[in-house]
């Protein structure tokens, strides 16, 4: 009879109950794949120790609250791994029973290909496009260090759980992880560990067909400590995670945990072919020797009664913070408040924080968007801003906020430094984390460096603020490289993701109340570089309702509509211009955002666009192709259907046509 830890929670070490454990992982990890004949095994076969010391000893956690405040995160960034993750969860005693283990992979399930955060219980993440879990684990780290800081008072510590991540070659291999690994090292986050599971192993090959750096070399010269161990020894795995937590070093923690691939079946482990399901046929002689009974998704009682205790055990240990945590509410009400509206995702009403514009201003958005950002954050304690090397001319620096760094972590300014995809990885793990707000900013083009992360922000529904800027060939001298052309059709085209394209300060202003009061998921603001006309025709309310409503009448027609004219951003006013050369019965549209004007109701689109006025102009500072969803095939579009120029910015706008003249012109041949 195994006699399971209960007290002194992270110090029991009990080999036998570990090792039952990993080989009923294995089987589970077997039979899941085996059953849906799709999936990885190498990974849950190589990592089951590494599971059971992780979810049976050294994890801080709650399978019966996932969200509990001072969990441990831990982020499985080798996503196609996933069956690891869903064994363990299992085994742990999350709500993910065994029939969702039996329906891996399968419609509905709370067991998809690779984890999916607000899927299954437990997921803090969304992984398997390799490297980004890294990623969302420095920015959960980053999460964590705020929360202490701003949480946290001199009697009672609220917040003081580590992040722990698992990744493999495929991660390390990608740039966005060493991007992230690198500032992680530069704001000496130690409370992160990230195990490396270094198999030799990647997918078409053996690991040295493409790498031969030495990996611990290169983390150390990040500023990590760097830990070697045998990834299937308990005793060696459990003391190298209460190192790394106890460590005073004030860096972050680097595992390397050497372990066989696929280890269980013995004609694949070791090589590339363990890597996905390819072990499958050899799995019945495979559970035979490592004790397993024919029932298969067998767990055993040994395992169910360890994890029971276990389980206990944790409990005791978040009721002992519950205390902690109900003396801290009664003692900082305001913090507790503070917190709590982060958590239910409260916001206030932000377009009446933001005072109106002097209509005489001419300035670009990228300006009006610093000044609607001041009294955004003023409202917002724990919306945080971030730029990737470009607060200078991003210009989303939170005046009295401070800086984030190592000294610092109270600041609410993050300087990513020139890491675009990590910026968005990272802001992701904020966001996942759930209690700061993240926006982040660097010029539009490198959207692009970003994409894989503004994506899964998208999938993840996540309520992430993109502030990019310099959105068109209006950047003028810094010539084509710098000129978005394809980036805002790009990015309308990732479903989920909101991109407000304002035209004017007031419009900038809503863009951002919508953006930060949207709370399942990300929006995306296209900010000028260049000044913009302040169009004072408009009444300030309808412009920043306008941004709410992604699409509004921005000049109503005297006479019978017969032509509609329709814009964004910068080239609203060349439409408003246009307008008055082209008669009464023009029609201007504002369509800041094509997102949200389509999740408005049919009977305001209609009344915005009637089906009946085929006669429409589109115009952007961008390739045209969305435009046609809206001007229809009687109508026309104005656009720049090649890349930009070098050349003062309204030169290269009037040389590609973007002017009030031209759609003027075209508009008249319809
Ligand atoms: C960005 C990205 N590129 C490619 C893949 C496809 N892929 C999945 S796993 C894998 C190999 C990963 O190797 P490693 O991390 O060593 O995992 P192991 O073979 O040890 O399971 C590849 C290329 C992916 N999921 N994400």
């Amino acid at each position: 009879m195994l006699s399971p830890p209960i007290s002194n929670l992270f110090m029991s070490f009990d080999p036998l109950a570990l090792e039952i454990s990993a080989r009923d992982a294995r089987g589970l990890a077997m039979d899941a794949v085996a059953q849906c004949k799709s999936g990885h095994l190498g990974l849950p076969l190589g990592c089951a120790e590494i599971g059971a010391v992780l979810f049976g000893i050294s994890l801080s956690y709650d399978p019966s609250e996932p969200r509990w405040l001072n969990r441990d995160r831990f982020i499985l960034s080798a996503g196609h791994g996933s069956m690891f993750l869903y064994a363990w969860l299992h085994l742990a005693g999350y709500d993910l029973s065994l029939d969702e283990i039996k329906n891996f992979r399968q419609l509905h399930s709370a067991t998809p290909g690779h984890p999916e955060f607000r899927d299954t219980p437990g997921v803090e993440a969304t992984t398997g496009p390799l490297g980004q879990g890294v990623a969302n684990a420095v920015g959960y780290a980053v999460s964590s260090k705020m929360s202490e800081a701003r949480f946290n008072t001199a009697t009672h510590k609220i917040f003081d759980h580590h992040i722990i991540a698992l990744a493999g070659d495929g991660c390390l291999q990608e740039g966005i992880s060493q991007e992230a690994s690198a500032l992680a090292g530069h704001l000496g986050l130690d409370n992160l560990i990230l195990f490396y599971d270094s198999n030799n192993v990647t997918l078409d090959a053996m690991a040295p067909m493409t790498q031969s750096e030495d990996t611990g070399a290169r983390y150390r010269a990040y500023g990590w400590d760097v830990q070697e161990i045998d990834g299937h020894d308990l005793q060696e795995i459990a003391n190298a995670i209460s190192k790394a937590k106890a460590s005073t070093s004030g860096k972050p923690q680097f595992v390397i945990a050497k372990t066989l691939i696929g280890k269980g079946i013995p004609e694949v482990s070791g090589t590339n072919k363990a890597h996905g399901e390819a072990g499958v046929k050899f799995i019945a002689e495979a559970r035979a020797a490592l004790g397993l009974p024919p029932e298969t998704f067998f767990v055993s009682s040994e395992t169910k009664s360890y994890f029971s205790a276990h389980k206990q055990g944790l409990q005791a240990s978040h009721a002992a913070w519950q205390a902690t945590y109900a003396e801290w509410r009664a003692a900082n009400l305001d913090l507790a408040a503070e917190l709590d509206d982060a958590i239910a995702g409260n916001v206030p009403d932000l377009r009446k924080v933001i005072p109106a514009f002097d209509p005489a201003l001419t300035i670009a958005t990228r300006k009006a968007g610093s000044d609607v950002l001041q009294p955004v954050a003023a409202a917002m304690p724990l919306l945080i801003s971030g730029s990737a090397d470009l607060h200078g001319s991003t210009l989303n620096y939170i005046k009295d906020g401070g800086d984030f760094t190592r000294e610092n972590r109270s600041g609410r300014n993050v300087h990513f430094g020139i890491r675009e995809h990590a910026m968005c990885g990272l802001m992701n793990g904020i966001a996942y984390d759930g209690i700061f707000r993240p926006s982040g900013a660097t010029f539009l083009v490198f959207s692009d460096y970003g994409r894989p992360a503004i994506r899964l922000a998208a999938l993840s529904r996540l309520p992430v603020v993109f502030i990019f800027t310099h959105d068109s060939i209006g950047v003028g001298e810094d010539g084509p490289t710098h000129e978005p052309v394809e980036t805002v059709a790009a990015l309308r085209a990732i479903p989920g993701l909101d991109v407000i394209r304002p035209a004017d300060p007031e419009e900038t202003a809503g863009a951002f109340a919508a953006a930060f009061e949207k709370t399942d998921g990300p929006t995306m603001l296209v900010l000028s570089r260049q000044n913009v006309a302040m169009l004072k025709e408009i009444s300030v309310d309808t412009r920043r309702e306008g941004a709410f409503l992604g699409g509004y009448i921005a000049h109503k027609e005297s006479a019978p509509l017969d032509l509609i004219l329709l814009a964004s951003g910068s080239e609203v006013q060349h439409a408003m211009k246009a307008a008055a050369d082209l008669g009464p019965g023009t029609r201007v549209v504002s369509m800041p955002c094509f997102e949200r004007f389509e999740r408005q109701p049919a009977a305001y689109k209609e009344a915005v666009l009637p089906i009946a006025c085929r006669r429409r102009v589109s115009i952007e500072a961008g390739i045209s192709d969305p435009w046609f969803r809206y001007v229809g095939l009687d109508g026309r579009t104005v656009g720049v259907d090649r890349f930009g120029l070098s050349a003062p910015g309204p030169i290269v706008m009037a040389e590609l046509g973007i002017t009030a003249d031209h759609l003027a012109e075209v508009a008249r041949t319809i």
